[in-house]
């Protein structure tokens, strides 16, 4: 048994996002998002499952920040609901959302707790999709306006600001593969998303950086897509799918957000599906700013190939460009999302990350596991022993340390998520929370694992074989 330290500089909390913990979705004045349609339509959610009520965090805040306070969190990662704020996506902020969310950045900064916003989890303002949504350039400039607002009315008091969460997941499953709000199926559509997500985050930061206070921080979250090769997959196979695989899924974000350019193989692998014209003079420049640090968040990997079997046009999938790019699972164990279980891809991609851009700091700002956890009652007090979830976390908080110890600027790890919530297409029938939400009562009951991360804060260390 080894028991490893991470720096007193390390900040180690939580993340949650708007659409899948809120509910409240008619009140204080919040207007539609996609996603309350998405979820509204037969077919796209496990269940029928919806975020109307979700944990019903709008009116359970408060207590909710308690349990953060008790659990010695150091930041929360949330977002803000821009139909909140702007209900129809334009015009003068709605005051009961601006109110909402300055109680929550209050409270937190009352209990010790670093406030870290999200502008976009993925919640867009319906009437903006009614008005072609991510596709559509103008989306990029009502984003800035609205980043310009919450920052005029919070900018005094947010630790840090993320303009997006996951990107590829809002662009290429919500307009690639329709997996996602709003559900629409154009490679086209969905590369022009990517680029005016892109676009938004390079519009928002001067507006951030403008107004808000000169000591907060300024980032973007990825989700990136490591890879493993897999030995039935030939090598110069699996190079070129790997390399396919990070043109459209990965660098199509790095490389203008970190080095101010799209690159030619992207550019080349994606002309068949789009002309690129929505690509402007001078947007690469814009899209090219400083930021304080890039947020990773990080599951699990897959192994690629080409299957010729699920080739051509009529293949309209999350990889436009790509009609014959197959994902493949890499051996378990795996999580309930039947994600595999691998931390020591979580170094790899932090020390790959490094090497690439060693002026940039980090922050695994999402990594956690879904587990399908049993309530035990002993002398009436409700436990929930998810050693799995415990394990998982041990594992690659472990792998964080060792990327420090391989000279990755690692800022911190928010562990997704704090309270078990809605997971998007597979509704609430996922897990990932350190503490349980049932969701007929709204009873919250710290995990195992929140006890474990509690721990882990007040610690500082880290037991690990
Ligand atoms: C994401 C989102 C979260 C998910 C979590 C588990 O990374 O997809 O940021 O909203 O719930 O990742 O899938």
């Amino acid at each position: 048994m080894a028991t490893l330290r991470f720096p007193s500089s390390f900040v180690i909390g939580s993340a949650t996002a708007s659409y899948q913990i809120e509910g409240g979705v008619h009140e204080g004045g919040r207007g539609p998002s996609i996603w309350d349609t998405f979820s509204h339509t037969p077919g796209r959610v496990e269940n029928g499952d919806t975020g109307d009520v979700a944990d019903d965090h709008y009116h359970r805040w408060q207590d909710d920040l308690d349990l953060m306070s008790e659990l010695g969190l150091q930041a929360y990662r949330f977002s803000i609901a821009w139909p909140r704020i702007q209900p129809t996506g334009a015009g003068a902020p709605n005051q009961a959302g601006l109110d909402f969310y300055r109680g929550l950045v209050d409270g937190l900064l009352a209990r010790g707790i670093a406030p870290v916003a999200t502008l976009y989890h993925w919640d867009l303002p319906q009437a903006l999709e009614d008005a072609g949504g991510w596709p559509e350039r103008d989306t990029a400039l009502r984003f800035a306006e609205y980043a310009g607002h919450m920052v005029e009315a919070l900018g005094d008091r947010v630790h840090t600001w993320t303009t997006f969460n996951e990107p590829w997941c809002a662009a290429f499953l919500g307009y690639g593969n329709g997996m996602h709000a709003p559900g629409r199926t154009d490679g086209a559509a969905a590369l022009a998303a990517a680029h005016h997500m892109n676009l938004a985050h390079g519009l928002a930061v001067p507006e951030i950086r403008r107004i808000a206070d000169p000591s907060a921080q300024v980032s973007i979250t990825l989700n990136l897509h490591p890879t493993r090769e897999l030995p039935s997959v030939p090598a110069d196979e699996s190079a070129e799918a790997r390399r396919r695989a990070s043109a459209v899924g990965d660098r199509i974000f790095l490389s203008p957000l970190l080095r101010g350019h799209y690159d030619a193989d992207l550019i080349d692998d994606t002309a068949g599906v789009t002309d690129w014209s929505f690509l402007h003079p001078g947007d690469e420049q814009l899209i090219h700013q400083p930021i304080d640090f890039l947020g990773v968040n990080y599951y699990s990997t897959s192994a690629v190939r080409f299957d010729a079997a699920v080739s051509g046009p009529e293949r309209v999938g999350a990889w436009p460009g790509e009609p014959a790019l197959e994902f493949m699972r890499l051996p378990g164990p795996y999580t309930d999302m039947g994600w595999n279980i691998d931390p020591g891809a979580l170094e790899e991609l932090l020390v790959s990350l490094h090497e690439q851009y060693p002026e940039m700091p980090l922050m695994i700002t999402e990594n956690g596991a879904a587990f399908p956890d049993v309530v035990e009652r002993r002398d009436g007090v409700a436990h929930v022993v998810d050693t799995d979830r415990v394990e998982y976390l041990r594992a690659h908080f472990a792998a964080a340390h060792r990327a420090i110890e391989r000279g990755v600027d690692l800022r911190g790890y928010l562990v997704w998520s704090f309270l078990d919530n809605f997971e998007w297409s597979f509704g609430f029938s996922k897990r990932f929370g350190i503490v349980r939400v049932d969701y007929d009562s709204q009873e919250r009951i710290v995990k195992d694992s929140g006890r474990f991360v509690q721990r882990l804060i007040e610690t500082r260390t880290l037991d690990v074989d």
